[in-house]
């Protein structure tokens, strides 16, 4: 058992998917008539895609049948996964990919934590999924982030205490998730929208691998 893991959130820490999904829920927005916002996206951000529907409909005012709510689900993951396909290495976040590189070179275990059922498609696309001993995504989890699950789930199938884990995440509900899992938790973004965090950066090129050594050590 390796003394510590490191789990990576994928929206937002690893790639900036969050455009892709605005424009697939304007795309939706519009056919409900609703002005669908970058403001209302941020709501959005870690939030399972039924989660994100249900936010979207009660914002238009709009009430569905299931069979609706069901094919909107459809509509909206058909036009992001469109955007999707086009991805390549270019959209990695800055300094990821060093980030991973010195992980593995350590022989520390990583896994993604994410709440998107794409997430091993957008792996590939970007070439970064070698890197994950396991993926725990929203094909594998029942209760979405802030519930540990995710984090938990993860932490067992590296096989490291959950109490040993660090997470990386730029949503509140992943740092709060992670929290609640008592792992460090690590906020990728605007410090003071995530100030649960245990510790903030910008994004992994203020973090240096200095900071990643004491973590590890
Ligand atoms: P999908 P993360 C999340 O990814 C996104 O931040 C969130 O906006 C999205 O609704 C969710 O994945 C589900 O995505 O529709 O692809 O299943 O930040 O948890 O990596
Ligand atoms: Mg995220």
């Amino acid at each position: 058992m390796s003394t510590v893991g490191f789990i990576f959130d994928l929206d937002g820490v690893i790639v900036d998917t969050a455009k892709y999904h605005y424009l697939a829920w304007k795309k939706l927005a519009n056919q409900l008539n609703f002005d669908f916002t970058k403001e209302h996206n941020e709501l959005f951000k870690g939030v399972s895609r039924k989660r994100c529907l249900e936010i979207l409909l009660n914002l238009a005012e709009v009430e569905a049948t299931h069979e609706q709510f069901d094919r909107w689900m459809i509509e909206k993951n058909i036009d992001y996964l469109a955007y999707i396909e086009k991805m390549d290495e270019s959209e990695i976040l800055p300094d990821v990919p060093e980030v991973l590189e010195y992980l593995l070179k350590k022989n520390i275990p990583i896994a993604l934590g994410s709440a998107s059922k794409n997430a091993r498609a957008i792996l590939e696309k970007v070439n970064l999924l070698h890197y994950f001993n396991t993926i725990v995504d929203g094909t594998n989890v029942i209760k979405a982030k802030p519930d540990p699950e995710v984090f938990i789930i993860a932490a067992n199938q590296l096989g490291v205490a959950t109490n040993k884990c660090i997470v990386f995440e730029d949503a509140v509900a992943g740092i709060q998730a992670a929290n609640a899992a008592e792992m460090i938790s690590i906020g990728i973004g605007d410090a003071q929208i995530l100030s649960e965090a245990d510790y903030n950066f910008k994004d992994f090129t203020e973090m240096g691998t200095t900071f990643l050594e004491k973590l590890i050590a």
